[in-house]
């Protein structure tokens, strides 16, 4: 590795965390390059950015930006159309549905990953695993018509939990390729306003698989031409996603890893030790690292880490995995999407685990530069240049996830470059499933969001954010997060968030109770310090964004706010998204009633009036808009105007 000085960018002007600016100038130090090097580079491309490429068939791509309003006197030019016929709107459309194509097909099958280990387990035949859950696993048992009970009269009794498990994972793994018919959550679970809007617009969604598919199709060259249509079964997909693939996903993990509660953890890259053995487990699914979990607690492996020189084994999260394990078990986060070449650079991971989604392939190079061995464990996502492959099995997992621990060990007396550990981590208190929300928020007397509710009806809390999703190279790292969260606090919005989001949160420390005083305005603050929860409700990993659909609709069933997800005062945001999962999020938010505004770029400006129709014409549809605003402090001014909106409507204005 050279020790060559790069100052091609400055890295204080690259994300607002500490911890972060410190690795990046390392990696300038070291020569090592890093995705703002390689941003710095390449800039996008203004055509593919809006969204008006078409890239379906071989006779193109076919551009056809946007044309620009002719000035006085000047002849109009006339909108490009591709070789097909194929107008802007289409193409955007296109474009569009295949982004919400590519993120529930990985929500969904994320999910039939879980609900396959579920199958296993129910049948004693994933050692390890157990259902942890038992009310959660009977809440799901009544959504799915499995009985709890066999007999009749005086020979009525309790079914097994084995043999209700055995049922519903049936169940469950047939709407994965269900033809016909109705996703149990989405026709069960919204409130009853939303899912007849559904069913009057034709766009429940039939099963998991089937709506991924059919938009695929229907975007092929040459198929739907029509914005509206397509959009019609974009929605019907990205519901799939939301009220199917993600919230069975987050249902049947808490099933087998339990249920979140509050716990406390600590969130940077200073959670890193350097006597340690660091191991990282980056990705999304939590199935392999629940399992590591347990390994690396095991008195051997300790014993073998201390025979190594290392004081014991520190896991850290990274991305979504790391929400999962901080929020089941308190494992300490090591950082979000854009952190991950930087915990490498640190010099002290030992081993790098990953999985699934959010991994930037140019892991395999920063790691050559150190010793990190880089382990991809899913056959499904394989790095070239990957140190190893060890592909994760259910009926082996504590093996394979000691074997796992092991590599990391073994390679603990290998660290060459100097390690750098910034000292910055911030304290965090997570765990906020609906279930917690509603405990704490309810009292002890009515265990609902009815309080929640007063407290919104009585304008203590003036309405509820979602402020979810990645970071974005283009934008500061963090930067947008922080800055819209912290304009909805200072004027009373509570505010839930998950994945990237979350984490960008925790290390400004507003996942603590005492941010209460410091950031909010005074009737949010009078609220957390008398329940004793932080401002920012930390609920998971991105498919727990499932869980935010269930909180806003316990809202609507406790009463006293209308009587569907669109009157709640409620909005959500992506202000620093990059991902395909983050559009289908967004969509589903949307076709769930939800003022919802993402940030950075949005990928279908470049057709008016598509754009129109997502941004104003679906709030006539479905209740809920897209929007877009570069600057998250507006983008925050206009959640509000929104909530306020809906507080009018309610008649509930302060
Ligand atoms: S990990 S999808 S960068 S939130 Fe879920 Fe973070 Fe976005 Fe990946």
């Amino acid at each position: 590795m050279a020790e060559k000085e790069s100052k091609a960018f400055d890295p204080a002007t690259k994300s607002v965390d500490p911890a972060t600016v410190e690795m990046i100038k390392k990696a300038q130090a070291a020569g090592v390059e890093t995705i703002w090097d390689r941003a710095d580079k390449m800039k996008p491309c203004p055509i593919g950015a809006e969204g008006a490429c078409c890239r379906i068939c071989s006779q193109g791509p076919c551009r056809v930006p946007p044309v620009k309003k002719a000035k006085e006197g000047e002849e109009q030019k006339k909108q490009a159309v591709g070789l097909c016929g194929a107008t802007a709107e289409t193409i955007v459309a296109r474009n569009f549905a295949r982004m919400v194509c590519g993120g529930a097909a990985a929500h969904n099958d994320h999910s039939r990953g879980v609900a396959k280990l579920f199958k296993e387990v129910a049948h004693g035949k994933a050692p390890g695993y157990k259902i942890k859950d038992i009310r959660k696993l009977k809440q799901l048992a009544r959504d799915y018509d499995v009985p709890l009970t066999e007999g009749e009269g005086d020979d009525k009794k309790s079914r097994s939990t084995e043999v209700i498990a055995q049922e519903l994972a049936d169940k469950i793994l047939v709407e994965f390729g269900q033809q016909d018919g109705e996703l149990v959550f989405a026709a069960k679970r919204p409130p009853k306003k939303r899912i007849e809007l559904w069913r009057n617009l034709g766009v429940m969604p039939r099963g998991c698989d089937i709506e991924i598919v059919e938009l695929m199709h229907r975007t092929h060259m040459g198929v739907d031409q029509e914005y509206h249509n397509i959009l019609k079964q974009c929605t019907r997909t990205a519901i799939s996603d939301g009220w199917g693939g993600s919230m069975i996903s987050t249902d049947l993990q808490d099933v087998l890893f339990g249920c979140p509660v509050p716990v406390s953890g600590e969130i940077n890259l200073g959670v890193l030790k350097e006597d340690h053995v660091n191991i990282i487990i980056h990705g999304h699914e939590p199935v392999l690292p629940e399992m590591i979990y347990v390994a690396s607690q095991e008195p051997e492996i300790v014993q073998y880490a201390q025979n190594k020189g290392a004081k014991g084994v520190q896991l850290a999260g990274m991305c979504c995995s790391a929400n999962e394990l901080l929020m089941r078990h308190g494992i300490p986060t090591a950082g979000n999407y854009l952190q991950q070449e930087l915990a490498i650079i640190t010099g002290a991971v030992d081993a790098m685990v990953v999985d699934v989604q959010c991994e930037m392939q140019s892991l395999a190079n920063v790691a050559k530069c150190y010793h990190t061995k880089l382990i991809t464990t899913d056959p499904r996502a394989r790095i070239e240049g990957e140190t190893m492959h060890i592909p994760m099995d259910e009926h082996h997992a504590i093996e394979i996830a000691r074997q796992i621990v092991r590599e990391a060990i073994d390679n603990f007396p290998n660290r060459r470059a100097p390690v750098l550990i910034p000292d910055i981590k911030y304290p965090t208190v997570v765990g906020f499933s609906y279930e917690t929300i509603q405990y704490l928020l309810g009292g002890s007397i009515r265990g609902s969001y009815y309080t929640l509710n007063d407290n919104i009806i009585g304008g203590r809390v003036r309405g509820v954010a979602g402020v979810v999703g990645c970071n974005n190279c283009r934008t500061p790292h963090d930067s947008a997060h922080l800055a819209m969260t912290k304009e909805l606090l200072k004027n009373d919005v509570i505010v839930l968030v998950t994945g990237c989001s979350a984490m960008a949160a925790g290390k400004e420390g507003l996942l603590t109770p005492e941010a209460a005083v410091k950031y909010c305005g005074p009737g949010l603050a009078e609220v957390c310090e008398t329940v004793g929860i932080p401002p920012v409700l930390h609920m998971g990993s991105c498919v727990d964004n499932s869980r935010i659909l269930m909180a806003a609709t316990a809202c609507v069933k406790a009463g006293g706010l209308g009587s569907d997800i669109s009157d709640l005062p409620a909005a959500g945001a992506a202000p620093e998204w990059m991902s395909e999962k983050a559009i289908s999020i967004g969509h589903y938010f949307v076709s769930s009633g939800v003022y919802t505004v993402f940030g950075g770029s949005f990928p279908t400006t470049g057709s008016a009036l598509f754009t129109d129709y997502l941004f104003r014409g679906l709030e006539e549809e479905l209740g809920g808009m897209w929007d877009l605003e570069l600057d998250p402090v507006l983008a925050a001014k206009k959640m509000i105007a929104h909530i306020d909106k809906k507080r009018a409507a309610l008649g509930i204005d302060k």
